[in-house]
């Protein structure tokens, strides 16, 4: 018996992951405003971030204003790449929140979502990641 529900649970996970991570692309490129600074909106939330690929221009100082969805789940976004001058961890909230960084090196960056409840699929794996794009 015991057997049989794992086998259920297994099948469940499997079609879970199977739909999982086939969020569209949503494009954001950031301008500079007037004062110099790149702002970006975005909103995370079951299981997403809008918009999920940022692009943003090298040495310029950016602003990405983020916060939650309505909902009850937690949610944050990390990003970790110290070697181009952009590290944050941030929670997300009902309020927006602004992180400030300059990126320093162009190349592609992921970030993520890294909430996990219990055994079941991560934020990340059901598709709450994205990618920060540093261009010239
Ligand atoms: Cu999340």
């Amino acid at each position: 018996m015991r057997i049989g529900i794992l086998a259920v649970v297994m099948l469940l996970v499997g079609c879970a992951a199977a739909f999982a991570d086939q969020a569209a692309e949503k494009r954001f490129v950031a301008a500079i405003d007037a004062d110099g600074v790149q702002r970006v909106r975005m909103t995370g939330g079951e299981y997403y971030f809008d918009p999920n690929v940022v692009v943003v221009k090298v040495n310029v100082p950016v602003e990405l204003h983020v916060k939650k969805a309505d909902g009850v789940t937690p949610h944050n976004i990390e990003l970790k790449a110290p070697e181009a001058g952009i590290d944050f961890a941030e929670s997300l909230g009902s309020e927006e929140k602004i992180i400030s960084f300059t990126p320093t090196r162009t190349g592609s960056y992921p970030f993520e979502c890294t909430k996990q409840f219990l055994f079941f699929e991560s934020h990340k794996d059901r598709g709450m990641h994205g990618m920060l794009e540093v261009v010239q």
